[in-house]
């Protein structure tokens, strides 16, 4: 069996060289020779390994559309020390961010959030107020490949939280201590098959980036309504561009202690408007939940 990584046999690509398979097998394509198990193996290891490791995190992100996201990019830059593990519920990351509005490719980011697109390097034409980047799937690939290139964050996509830990003090007080994860799949079939219980992540810090309601958006929101933290939800009222960016970004907080929520699902928390398909707010309210945290986590 071949040896699995190590800190001697990791790779670091610092020098990108041409890959051209006629230069160099002649027409004669060959494979290192493998063994099935050694597949399985490699992956089981790691996977195993990091669900392990990640049961304790330092900070949770739930979802990972542009907010969690431009969220993630900000915290795991500003704070390498960090834990961060990322839940995805989709197999691909990205949410709502592939495409701009209809369906349509071009994305759309209001100023001043373009100093992000900068940051991460991103090119885009400026239209005076906004500026617009060819395919939001520039976007959101870019900005994918960097937080996941990041050593100090995990990304599990394909697993659904399906509830929040919540502990109470000697007080009585209530604190969102975690999450309750199963692998989306086996979380869609609740109403099919009996008692499939589910794992947990704990970490002083969630941050919910779930988007607006939907079959699975706004999830921390609600919960926090069934679970008797929240009386009820603000519910996101219609679209206007210019009240709703601004109050995404302004609202973004601890809601519940223990629990941030950003993106388009504090639009449900707190009743505010949507923005349709501009996406400076998502950016904003990424960074400003990452501050958050690291106040949380000072404190
Ligand atoms: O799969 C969801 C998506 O990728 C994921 N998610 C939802 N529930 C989850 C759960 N466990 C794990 N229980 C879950 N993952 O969360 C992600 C949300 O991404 P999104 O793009 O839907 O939300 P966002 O807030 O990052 O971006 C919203 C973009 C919108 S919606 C909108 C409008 O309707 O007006 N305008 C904008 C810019």
């Amino acid at each position: 069996m071949a040896p699995v990584a190590t800190s001697e046999n990791n790779h670091n690509n610092t020098d990108v060289q041409k890959y051209d398979i006629f230069e160099d097998y002649k027409g004669s394509y060959r494979f290192a020779p493998i063994e099935e198990a050694q597949v399985s193996r490699a992956m089981i290891k790691r996977y195993f390994n990091t669900m392990y490791e990640r049961a304790i995190s330092d900070v949770v992100i739930v979802g990972a559309g542009s907010a969690g996201l431009s969220c993630a990019y900000r915290l795991a830059n500003d704070r390498p020390d960090l834990k961060i593990t990322i839940l995805e519920a989709n197999v691909a990351p990205g949410g709502g961010a592939w495409l701009g509005g209809q369906l349509m490719t071009p994305m759309v980011i209001r100023k001043p959030a373009d100093r992000f697109l900068r940051e991460i390097g991103v090119d885009y034409e400026d239209e005076g107020p906004f500026v617009v980047v060819k395919h939001a799937a520039l976007f959101t690939s870019t900005l994918l490949s960097k937080v996941l290139a990041m050593p100090n964050v995990v990304l599990m996509n394909a697993t659904a939280v399906e509830d929040l830990i919540v502990h109470s003090d000697f007080e009585g007080k209530q604190r969102v201590a975690g999450v309750v994860t199963n692998w989306t799949l086996v979380a869609l079939n609740h109403d099919t098959q009996s008692c499939m219980d589910p794992n947990t992540i704990t970490a002083p810090v969630i941050i919910s980036a779930t988007g607006h309601d939907g079959p699975m958006g706004a999830f921390s929101a609600k919960r926090l309504v069934s679970a008797g933290l929240l009386k009820e939800l603000g519910n996101m009222r219609g679209l206007d561009m210019n009240r709703a960016e601004p109050a995404i970004v302004n609202g973004t907080r601890e809601v519940t202690p223990g629990l941030i929520l950003t993106g388009m699902e504090l639009s449900e928390h707190d009743g505010s408007n949507r923005m349709g398909p501009t996406f400076g707010a998502m950016i904003g309210s990424g960074i400003k939940a990452a501050k958050e945290a690291q106040r949380i986590l000072d404190t």
